[in-house]
């Protein structure tokens, strides 16, 4: 279990996760909970590798981001100097870890049994990793990024608890951040504050917290959990019990299209004649969310429903559809959303993989209608 104070952090702060047995904090949201566009900073999520960092006002005071490596000139920033130095930009995405529906795969795979609730989406606020980057001149060598951070493994090793990164494309695109606000508040302590990577469409494990180096790497960063299977899908399918050759694995970059049903919650109830609204939100790493499905009877029909105007690309869309419950008895409700490229998402699991990633199913919430 996570240490009593840690614990005692999340149970104050965001009262109604539900937290796994992990000796790291490991904490996820129950789908009602992420009925809202911008989710709470209370209803996020928490995915920590290893130790939570404590971190005062003078610590935050302190910090310092270095940017190295493959670049003209090293450069060391403070966080004002970041926010006096570059313009500040804001993003709305959605970030969702690799694991999230893990607990669907079977056999079950190692690792936290996130079920549907590693996902949140949020306003972030920073300044572009692209500026910063431009202002240090990134040689022609430039492949990847490296991200380092304060927060070390679980195992009184000392290591790094992780060290991932970015393509080089992807550093460099606009709506990649080194962001010190969430919802127009400084960055939460749990969510990477004081500062944080954003890097929307990529899995969470691409937004590294508690950020304090940006290493411009001449080759794909091979720090702590981004080599061997490690946020990686096979590229050719694999079978349980097979022990696949990591050079058959490509690291995750886009996170998959997917849906949530927020409303009603598992195990509703409802009165025959009673109209319901299903609704929810759809998103997609890659690309955009053109149309989500809704089915009340288990799968055997489905009908459109009605997908709200995104913001921009990284932002989930809320879908809704008004729903009459005529007949008495169990009512199984489904979503299923489609990208722009006509891909969507499974009806039972994901492809199995061994470290259980990418579980886009379909979301199934099942309620009952009772008679008069
Ligand atoms: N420094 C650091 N950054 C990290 C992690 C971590 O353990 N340490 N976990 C990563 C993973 S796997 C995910 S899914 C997201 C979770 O972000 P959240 O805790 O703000 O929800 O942070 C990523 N960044
Ligand atoms: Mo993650």
């Amino acid at each position: 279990m996570p240490t009593e104070n840690d614990a005692r952090v999340l149970a104050t702060r965001k009262p109604r996760l539900r937290i796994f047995a992990d000796d790291a904090l490991n904490a996820e949201t129950a789908p009602e909970d992420l009925d809202a566009p911008l989710t709470p900073a209370e209803a996020f999520f928490v995915r920590n590798n290893g130790t939570l960092p404590r971190i005062d006002a003078d610590a935050i005071a302190a910090w310092r981001l270095t940017i190295d490596g493959e670049v003209e000139t090293s450069r060391s920033f403070g966080l004002d100097e970041l926010r006096a130095a570059f313009p500040v930009a804001s993003v709305t995405a959605v970030l969702e870890c690799a694991g999230n529906g893990r607990a669907g795969f079977s056999p079950a795979t190692d690792g936290i049994q996130w079920t549907r609730g590693a996902v949140g989406c949020a306003r972030w606020t920073g300044v572009r990793l692209a500026d910063v980057l431009a202002a240090c001149g990134v040689k022609a060598g430039a492949v990847y990024t490296g991200h380092e951070s304060i927060d070390v493994a679980i195992d009184g090793s000392g290591r790094p608890a992780i060290s991932r990164g970015l393509p080089i494309g992807k550093a460099l695109s606009p709506e990649t951040l080194l962001a010190f606000a969430m919802n127009d508040e400084p960055l939460p302590l749990l969510q990477g504050g004081p500062l944080r990577i954003v890097a929307p469409g990529f899995p969470g494990s691409a937004w590294q917290k508690w950020l304090t180096r940006v290493w411009v790497r001449d080759r794909e960063h091979d720090g702590v959990k981004m080599t061997g299977l490690d946020y990686r899908l096979p590229t050719r399918p694999v079978v349980p019990g097979e022990s696949p050759d990591p050079a058959e694995f490509a690291v995750i970059v886009e996170m998959p299209v997917k849906s949530l049903i927020t409303h009603p919650a598992a195990g509703f109830s409802a009165q025959v004649g009673e109209t319901i609204e299903v609704r929810g939100f759809a998103w997609s790493g890659g690309p955009p969310v053109v149309g989500v499905s809704i089915s009340c009877d288990g799968g055997g029909t489905w009908a459109a429903a009605r997908l709200e105007e995104a913001a921009d690309q990284w932002v989930w869309r809320r879908f809704r559809r008004l729903v009459d419950l005529d007949r008495p008895g169990p009512v199984a409700i489904l979503a299923r959303a489609v990208d722009a490229t006509g891909r969507s998402q499974p009806l039972d699991v994901a492809p199995w993989n061994p470290r259980g990633y990418c579980n886009n199913a379909v979301h199934l919430v099942e309620g009952r209608v009772e008679g008069r």
